[in-house]
């Protein structure tokens, strides 16, 4: 039998992800923490990285790599009160790199944070009634929900929903508590883990609920999904989507993205059964002996899509109901002012890559603090790192406005393109990053929007989302145009997604360099203008002219 993977005893003995964290973050020689301890700290939503600008400098000079920790906050359908926005904000300038970075699943991340300074930020997320337990990790990751605020009665519940999914899903130990805020220590057996066990999840898992006509959050690809079905104007129920999920090693062909299933209907009440049959069989079944092969989207292949559903029913105690009919119309987000049944208006600025931060002369960390400081509704974190300032009330309007023109937090509202491109974070931090991928997305969309100028077609709808390496954070999987890293300023390139996310792009060419991207995607452009059919999507000529592989 083959050997569990060295995660599966580091979890099985951590006590409840204690481990030696605490001892850890007391050394005072170095900024790291100790091996096993840099794996359970992921369940408690940091990582431990280091600058890799400076990294041969450091190594030069005989000093050990700069170590730092990346914290993400646990921010269940992405919402947060200004009172949070301002403690994120502190942790962003007192103990991180002076930017709050939001990400692709809803939430805020920060890095640069030092190992002294993990346990303050820890404790002011706790003063403004947040954490990061569970957002990193063997467990159920932030969950995702449409994150447009009441254009519909259905999109509060919705976010309700989220909330009760991500806290039913809560691993139960006190570990966390313990070890950052300093709760009182455990004595004897660690806490029973209904859902987890000892050893959590053979891997990530990761779940959403869509609110059509949005694909929002990227439904297909998450390993669990809820598609919101609203007849005559009230929430009826779900569709179950499983077996999502997008990373891939360069060169390994036994992985590869996976769009998930539409799987059955169910009543909202069984909601929560039918989620953690869902991570229970997947507990049980999912592969802790390859970690390349340990996502929900391979116990499904390797036991088939029925053989799954079954056991989800025996286990949720219900029978499934067969999908009901719904329709996704972008996977994007819509900007500008829009008003909510509530007579409240909201705004959804466009974040480049999701870094806020004071720079160039755009002074958005500072500009989001001056409306955090006066706004009397939320903030939602987008799937598509942005941020809408939500239930501004009509009377507000006016004033908020005034702050996003002073703090120019409508600059990058350009082009569809540089509106909907997504880029992950990659260089500096992320230690798995082949290629730039944040920092490169500027002059990436310059290109591509000058490209499309040339062709006559500036300001056309289409996606383009680039990564750093195969794993696909920024989702480039299901855009019309995907850049993976693969080595320093060279990328493979995806063609071939649709407008909401249910279509896998192919992998057309292989480790080009910028020059070839251009000259590939420029001559693909003058045949989109020449050939399309009226209004017809990049992705879908593509397919339908048949210049596409497979
Ligand atoms: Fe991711 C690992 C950043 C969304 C697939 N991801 C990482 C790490 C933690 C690198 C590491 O393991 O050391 C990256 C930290 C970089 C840094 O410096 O911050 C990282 N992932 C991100 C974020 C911040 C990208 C962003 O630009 O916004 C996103 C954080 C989401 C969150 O708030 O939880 C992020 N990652 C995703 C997504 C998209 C999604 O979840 O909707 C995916 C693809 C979907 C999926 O999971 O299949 C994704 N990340 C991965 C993988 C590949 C997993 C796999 O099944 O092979 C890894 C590597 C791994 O797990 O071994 C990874
Ligand atoms: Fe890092 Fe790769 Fe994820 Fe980008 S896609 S953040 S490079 S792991």
């Amino acid at each position: 039998m083959a050997e569990l993977t060295p995660v599966e005893r580091i979890k099985a003995q951590s006590r409840g992800l204690r481990g030696t964290i605490a001892d850890s973050l007391q050394d005072a020689h170095t900024g790291s923490l100790r091996d096993d301890d840099q794996q359970l700290l992921r369940l408690h939503g940091s990582y431990q990285q280091d600058d890799r600008d400076i990294r041969e400098e450091r190594r030069q000079q005989k000093l050990e790599p700069l170590w730092r920790y990346m914290v993400r906050v646990r921010l269940p359908g992405g919402v947060a009160t200004p009172a949070q926005w301002l403690a994120l904000d502190a942790i962003a300038r007192e103990y991180a790199n002076g930017s709050l970075r939001l990400t692709t699943r809803q939430t805020f991340q920060f890095h640069g944070i030092a190992k002294n300074g993990l346990k303050p930020s820890m404790h002011t997320m706790h003063d403004a009634l947040m954490d990061s337990i569970a957002t990193c990790g063997d467990v159920n990751r932030n969950v995702m929900a449409s994150s447009n605020p009441i254009e519909s009665p259905a999109h509060a519940e919705v976010a309700e929903w989220a909330a009760r999914l991500s806290e039913h899903l809560l691993p139960k130990t006190r570990a966390y508590y313990e070890i950052w805020l300093n709760g009182e220590k455990l004595e004897g057996t660690p806490e029973y883990e209904p859902v987890y066990g000892t050893n959590f999840l053979p891997r990530k898992f990761k779940a959403a609920i869509a609110l059509p006509p949005s694909n929002d959050v990227d439904i297909y690809t998450q390993d669990l999904g809820f598609i919101a079905i609203v007849e005559a104007g009230r929430l009826v129920g779900f569709n179950l989507t499983v077996g999502g999920g997008l990373g891939t090693t360069h060169g390994d062909a036994t992985t590869h993205p996976r769009l998930a299933n539409v799987a059955g209907f169910l009543a909202p009440e069984h909601l929560l059964a039918v989620a953690e049959a869902v991570v229970t069989t997947q507990r049980d079944f999912g592969d802790r002996t390859n970690r390349k092969h340990a996502r929900l989207k391979y116990t499904i292949e390797d036991r088939g899509l029925e053989w799954f559903v079954g056991e989800v029913e025996k286990r949720a105690g219900i029978k499934l109901g067969a999908a009901r009919p719904f329709a996704f119309d972008t996977h994007g987000d819509l900007f500008g002012w829009r008003e909510a049944l509530d007579g409240t208006w909201h705004r959804t600025l466009r974040i480049p890559a999701g870094r806020i931060i004071d720079k160039d002369g755009l002074p958005w960390l500072t500009g989001l603090r001056a409306i955090a400081t006066v706004h009397t509704g939320d903030f939602r974190c987008t799937a598509n790192q942005n941020v809408t300032i939500a239930h501004v009330k009509s009377e507000d309007k006016a004033s908020i406005e005034a702050l996003i023109r002073h703090y120019r937090l409508d600059a990058a509202e350009g082009s569809y393109l540089a509106r909907h491109a997504l880029a992950c974070v990659s260089m500096p931090t992320c230690p798995l990053g082949m290629a730039e991928a944040e920092r490169y997305l500027p002059q990436l969309t310059t290109d591509v929007e000058r490209l499309l100028a040339a062709h006559g077609l500036a300001d056309e709808p289409l996606s383009l989302r680039i990564t750093g390496c195969p794993n696909g954070c920024a989702r480039p999987y299901v855009a019309e145009i995907g850049l993976v890293g693969k080595a320093l300023g060279r990328y493979n390139l995806h063609l071939g997604g649709d407008a909401v996310g249910s279509r896998l792009n192919v992998l057309y060419r292989e480790n080009i360099d910028e020059a070839t991207f251009h000259t590939v995607i420029g001559e693909f452009f003058a045949a989109w203008r020449q050939e399309r059919t009226p209004g017809e999507r990049f992705g879908d000529f593509l397919w339908r002219t048949k210049r596409l592989p497979g």
